[in-house]
């Protein structure tokens, strides 16, 4: 999974990613050199895999990763940096805006900040729609249209979602339309986790804002708070050092580790492990994912053979002590290609190649 960091200008965007990936990329100096955005691989925390890793003692644990970009870009024409940007986060699966809430002389201007960046998604939307939608109209005046209804019907719904100064994320599609759709990348479509990053006396204090809370009730968006300068210093430090640094500031847990269960609650995630001695691993696939699909997560031939899955949940293991005890007591079990997966599952899939 690929989130991309954007936002203005001195928001804080790669303060944020290095509190996140534990990166030292530079601050108040825009991208990496060379203009291309700063990226990095993190690993997905996971209690149960440590508890899993305990039980079967394998040779390898594998953690689910994430990826983060940075899309601060060096500086240049304020329109080419739009451009650039734009491009960076068409195949990022959610977007993280970052929002200025700290003062640097000046008071944090959330409002028209969301409104900023939210436009220009969908000023980019528009364009790609509208071109796409000429050609398809040049198709039909040829005689060439047959098969592009369905295709036309649902730019058009975009189209008039985009005029009315929605994202289209905030449009409820079937998954028929989403399929018609991927392959434009809009990226007002995309998830988006509102990033707040506040100054430090806002730690442990949640920001009561009108603004937040309406741009909060609409579909496929979350707000996610933190301090992005005090938990980069933190994330520099040695796992010990920094443990007792949050504990004295009062924040609970890592901004990582609460930015990925607010990620995976956005994109509707869940977690299953597949356990054996040579190795234990976390596996990411969609809530209410089917057992032939999330086959599929580890190999397509895996979904393409697929004969069963032998399924125990993860407390019930723990609860077992192993899988034989869990298979005697009738708790690991098999199941066809359409039980629906849940989070914690651990699955061991029949396949035939
Ligand atoms: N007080 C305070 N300052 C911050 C915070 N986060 C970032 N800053 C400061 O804001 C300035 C810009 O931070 P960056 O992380 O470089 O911002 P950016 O969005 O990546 O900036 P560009 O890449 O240049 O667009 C730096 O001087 C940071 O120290 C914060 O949480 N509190
Ligand atoms: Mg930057």
């Amino acid at each position: 999974m690929k989130i991309g960091i954007i936002g203005l200008p001195y928001s804080g965007k790669t303060t944020v990613f290095n509190a996140l990936t534990g990166a030292t990329a530079k601050i108040g100096g825009f991208g990496a050199p060379g203009g291309k955005p700063h990226v990095s691989v993190v690993k997905v925390p996971d209690m149960r895999i440590e508890i899993l890793a305990k039980m079967f003692e394998p040779e390898k644990v594998a953690y689910a990763d994430l990826t983060f970009m940075d899309v601060s870009l060096p500086k240049g024409e304020a329109t080419e940096r739009e451009k650039d940007t734009l491009q960076s986060i068409k195949n990022v699966d959610a977007i993280a805006h970052v929002i200025r809430l700290f003062e640097n002389g000046k008071p944090p201007t959330t409002k028209s900040d969301i409104q900023n960046i939210d436009s220009e998604l969908m000023l980019s939307d528009l364009t790609v729609i509208e071109s796409r939608l000429d050609k398809i109209e040049k198709q039909i005046r040829l005689g060439k249209g047959k098969g592009l209804d369905d295709e036309k019907r649902i730019l058009e719904k975009c189209k008039a979602c985009l005029e009315s100064e929605n994202p289209i994320r905030t449009l409820h599609l079937s998954e028929g339309e989403s399929k018609i759709l991927r392959g434009f990348q809009l990226v007002s479509s995309k998830p988006m986790l509102l990033i707040l990053n506040t100054g430090e006396e806002l730690i442990g204090k949640e920001i009561q804002d009108p603004d937040i809370k309406t741009y909060l009730a609409q579909p496929n968006t979350a707000v996610f708070q933190i301090c992005g300068k005090i938990e980069m210093e933190i994330a520099q430090l040695e796992e010990k050092e920094a443990h007792l640094f949050l504990k004295e500031l009062g924040i609970q847990e890592p901004g990582l580790n609460r930015l990925i269960r607010a990620s995976y609650d956005l994109l509707g995630l869940i977690s299953f492990f597949t356990v054996g001695d040579d190795e234990v691993r976390a596996w990411t696939t969609r809530k209410g994912a089917k057992a032939v699909h999330a086959a599929g997560v580890i190999h397509s031939d895996i979904e393409k053979g697929f004969i069963r899955a032998e399924v125990i949940g993860y407390e019930d293991l723990i609860k077992c002590g192993s899988l034989t005890e869990g298979r005697n007591r009738g708790l690991l079990r098999l199941e066809g290609k359409e039980y629906e997966v849940r989070d914690g599952d651990i699955i061991n899939f029949r396949f035939n190649v």
